[in-house]
């Protein structure tokens, strides 16, 4: 017994971590496929100490696969997914692809894992930056109530894969060096310009769009409220989003404030909901100078939450910081997490 596993893009920055996600997780695994693009055709990785090759993406690669899990860019998500689902398999998708088609579920398994239940083949993991936000703002939405957010990010450069990755850290070595510094993928390939992240700040994730958001801002805003509120569209609570890349290789930060509707609400309030959250860590004691950091948040499963303060001129409302890893919460450990409650709730089988 146990699930036929293939892992879409398994040589990518999130698809090595899902790989080694799934050697931790409890899902049954029977068999791992690992699929990248025919570049990677023949290299190995390995899964719970034995070595795997690494296969060309083709159609009849989904053959006999129960479950992918996805992050190979939307264009091959669009590519393969459906392909996948006809012959069985259901898809956990970390791309954009389908997160907004309104019969696939948008998860994040401490809010909305009942939305699994109406699943079609395909789950879609949100953005890295919605997901901890909403890891960190569900409790007090739960405990208190949540009417708006306003949310800026600090966003790590690992976010545009392992090329970006090695783009900012060679651009660290040249400026060091005293040597011109080369970008071509920040802020984004899909781009005309492009600009150095190392020793800089770029206020640009993904596309600028016609309405002056970035496509990432524009993501944050309506994935939230798909999550919360089942509506991409929905205005029971009102988001907005500034987006920037900051010079740190893994980790999303977060600067959010939020009006709880609730003008008695209380930091205690915040705390008690956050101590006991699932998949939250509280960081937050002034005094020892505790809050949380990308250093620390790198390499685990948490989403770590500090720095809450009242806002001192609108009652109910409240500022905190949010950190946690977009290589793993924000990315690889929640869609094997999704995976997971799949399993756990009896919601995939085993094709043959
Ligand atoms: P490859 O390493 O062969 O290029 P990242 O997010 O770190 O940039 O990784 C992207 C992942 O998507 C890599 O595993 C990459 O494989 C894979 N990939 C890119 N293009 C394709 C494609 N056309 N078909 C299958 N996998 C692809
Ligand atoms: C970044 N958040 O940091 C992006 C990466 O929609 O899954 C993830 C893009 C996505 O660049």
């Amino acid at each position: 017994a146990g699930l036929t596993v293939a892992i879409l893009g398994a040589t990518g920055a999130v698809g090595t971590r899902m790989l080694a996600q799934l050697a931790q997780s409890t899902i049954p695994v029977k068999a791992v496929k690992l699929l990248a693009s025919s570049r990677s055709a023949g290299k190995s990785l390995t899964f719970r100490g034995q070595s795997l090759t690494v296969e060309a993406t083709t159609a009849a690669s989904f053959a006999g696969v129960d479950l992918v899990l996805a992050s190979a860019g939307s264009m091959v998500s669009k590519q393969f997914l459906p392909v996948a689902v006809e012959q069985g398999a259901v898809c956990v998708d970390n791309t954009s692809a389908f997160r907004m088609v309104p019969t696939v579920p948008l998860v994040v398994p401490e809010v909305n894992a009942g939305a699994l239940r109406e699943h079609h083949g395909i789950i879609a993991n949100p953005n890295c930056s919605t997901i901890q936000m909403m890891v960190a703002l569900n409790p007090i939405r739960q405990a208190v109530g949540l009417k708006q957010i306003i949310v800026s990010t600090y966003q790590a450069a690992s976010g545009a894969g392992q090329s970006g990755l090695n783009e900012f850290y060679q651009e660290a070595r040249d400026y060091l060096n005293g040597q011109q510094m080369t970008a071509k993928i920040f802020p984004t390939k899909g781009d005309q310009r492009h600009y150095p992240l190392a020793f800089n700040l770029l206020p640009q994730i993904d596309v600028l769009e016609d309405n002056l958001y970035s496509h990432e801002e524009w993501k944050m805003i309506h994935e939230t409220k798909k999550i919360m509120l089942g509506d991409m569209n929905a205005n029971d609570i009102k988001v907005t989003a500034t987006c920037v890349r900051v010079p740190v290789p893994f980790s999303h930060g977060e600067s959010i404030w939020i009006d709880t509707g609730r003008p008695d609400a209380t930091v205690a309030q915040l705390h008690q909901a956050l101590a006991t959250a699932p998949g939250v860590v509280l960081q937050d004691d002034p005094q020892h100078q505790l809050y949380p950091q990308p250093l620390n948040a790198t390499g685990t499963r948490a989403t770590y939450v500090g720095r809450i303060r009242p806002d001192l001129e609108n009652p109910g409302a409240f500022n905190l910081w949010v950190v946690a890893d977009n290589l793993l919460k924000g990315a690889a450990w929640n869609a094997v997490q999704i995976a997971e409650c799949l399993v756990a709730e009896g919601l995939i089988h085993a094709v043959a």
